[in-house]
């Protein structure tokens, strides 16, 4: 499918006001993919299908990880966290998107994950800083992300545990690996630069 396909059958999934969000996401990743050494195709691809599914009704979600075995305990947790899993597995459907990188982008795009790749963790991040995301702590993001993609996500990452701690909500298990992982690795990054001298 052409690109201009691919946006139009986007847009018709969504309110205007959801696309431009969409689309700043598309700007921002293909910046990091640039920065950071990412397929800026490929992410130009995840960042516009990430949300896919966001605007569906809770029904139809709830209904496709039912039925077409999506992991069942997404409906233990917050249902803002289903439309990533249903959007990955609607791109494929309705879209015939197959690329495996593309797909696990936009199902991790909310939690992450562990081991999250660099695919993953620009479109991650590109979807909590694109220019009309405004929370507390997005300024921060925005700094972190001109050098260090792992450290911005995990500024990302706390903001919304945070979040769902001020609000006494569920913490899916996801988003607790992939910052625990993400520590994990800028402690060793450290590490390696120190033990260089750096
Ligand atoms: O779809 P967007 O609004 O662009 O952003 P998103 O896909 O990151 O969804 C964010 C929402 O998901 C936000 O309201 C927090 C909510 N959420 C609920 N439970 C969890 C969660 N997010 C994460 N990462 N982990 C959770 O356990
Ligand atoms: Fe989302
Ligand atoms: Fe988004």
């Amino acid at each position: 499918m052409d690109r201009e396909l691919l946006i139009e059958a986007v847009k018709r999934q969504m309110p205007e006001k959801r696309y431009r969000h969409v689309a700043g996401v598309v700007d921002t990743a293909f910046v990091l993919a640039q920065r950071f050494g990412g397929d800026p195709e490929k992410a130009w691809l995840a960042a516009l299908l990430h949300d896919y599914a966001k605007a569906w009704p809770t029904d139809r979600m709830e209904r496709i990880i039912r039925t077409e075995g999506l992991p069942s305990e997404l409906l233990d947790y917050d249902k803002e966290l289903w439309h990533a899993h249903v959007g990955a597995w609607a791109v494929r459907e309705e879209l015939g998107i197959e690329d495996e990188e593309v797909l696990d982008a936009v199902r991790y795009h909310t939690s992450g994950r562990e081991n999250m790749t660099l695919l993953d963790r620009i479109v991650c991040l590109a979807d909590y800083m694109e220019p009309s995301r405004a929370f507390p702590g997005v300024e921060r993001i925005r700094e972190l992300s001109e050098h260090h993609l792992n450290e911005a996500l995990v500024a990302g990452l706390d903001s919304t545990i945070a979040h769902l701690l001020e609000k006494g909500r569920t913490i899916f298990p996801l988003t607790v690996l992939a910052r625990n992982d993400l520590l994990r690795q800028i402690r060793s990054a450290n590490g390696a630069s120190e033990a260089q001298g750096g």
